[in-house]
């Protein structure tokens, strides 16, 4: 029987084909993929993010975990997506500049092409010429920016007010997540939204957009 505890275990140890395999059997057994990246794999990776945090894990085990995480995700990656109806709105996303993050807007970007969204994922690192570059250019409703770092927040505030000065602000939605990141910042830099997780990220999306359910 699938065991997701096994999936969030083997995670932490950074083994990436047993990942990968256990996650294809859970998959096989009909679990949800929702269920298998929560219970799974993003349980396995806030015990990293806590090891790390505590000085037991350092940067090598920690990228080898994300390697593992990464394995897994091209297994449910298209199921996540396929568990989407129609595309509902366009998303584009990115890590703010500076900040190489990106498993967690890895996963925000998955579980709104999961909810029906298209995103145009611009990567780490982005710019605020990129945001607003991609908002002149191409059909974008939501701009959803991404830090972990404190030192990377203030980008997002940038992002916002090179929208306004490129006379585009009012064309698009903007949300921000992030550990670091809180609904108190969001409001304090004029964003339109703020979630704490992946799961109420696409639950956010679709309630900037007017959009039920
Ligand atoms: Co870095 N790192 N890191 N790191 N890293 C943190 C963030 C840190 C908290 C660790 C610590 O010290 N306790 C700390 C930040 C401190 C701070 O600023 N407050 C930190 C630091 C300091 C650094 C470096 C500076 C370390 C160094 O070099 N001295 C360096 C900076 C590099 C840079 O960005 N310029 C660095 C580097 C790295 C690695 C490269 C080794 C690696 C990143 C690999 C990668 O992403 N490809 C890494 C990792 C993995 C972490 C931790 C351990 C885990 C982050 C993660 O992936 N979490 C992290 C410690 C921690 O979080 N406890 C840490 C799992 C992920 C699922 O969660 O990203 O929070 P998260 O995403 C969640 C929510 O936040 C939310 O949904 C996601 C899923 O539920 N969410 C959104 C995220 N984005 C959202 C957007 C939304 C909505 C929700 O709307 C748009």
């Amino acid at each position: 029987m699938a065991d997701l505890q096994a999936v969030a275990e083997n995670l932490i140890k950074g083994n990436a084909p047993e990942v990968k395999r256990l996650t294809q059997e859970a998959v096989d057994e009909g679990l949800h993929p929702g269920q298998i990246l929560n219970q799974g794999l993003i349980a396995g990776m806030n015990v990293v993010g806590q090891k790390f945090k505590n000085n037991e894990f350092y940067v090598p085990e920690v990228l080898i975990a994300a390697r593992a995480m990464h394995s897994a995700m091209d297994v449910l990656r298209p199921l996540l997506s396929d568990a989407g109806v129609q595309e509902i709105g366009s998303i584009a996303i990115g890590t703010a500049k500076g900040d190489l993050h990106d498993i967690g807007k890895n996963l925000v970007a998955m579980m709104l092409e999961g909810a029906g969204f298209e995103v145009i994922d611009l990567g780490i690192d982005v710019g605020p010429e990129k945001f607003v570059e991609v908002v002149q250019n191409q059909k974008v409703d939501v701009v959803a920016i991404s830090a972990l770092l404190t030192t990377t927040m203030p980008g997002m505030k940038t992002v916002i007010e090179s929208l306004k000065s490129a006379g585009v602000r009012e064309k698009v939605k903007t949300m921000i997540g992030g550990a670091p990141v809180t609904q108190q910042y969001a409001d304090e830099i004029g964003a339109d939204g703020y979630a704490p997780d992946a799961a109420s990220a696409a639950d956010k999306a679709k309630e900037l957009l007017g959009i039920a359910g």
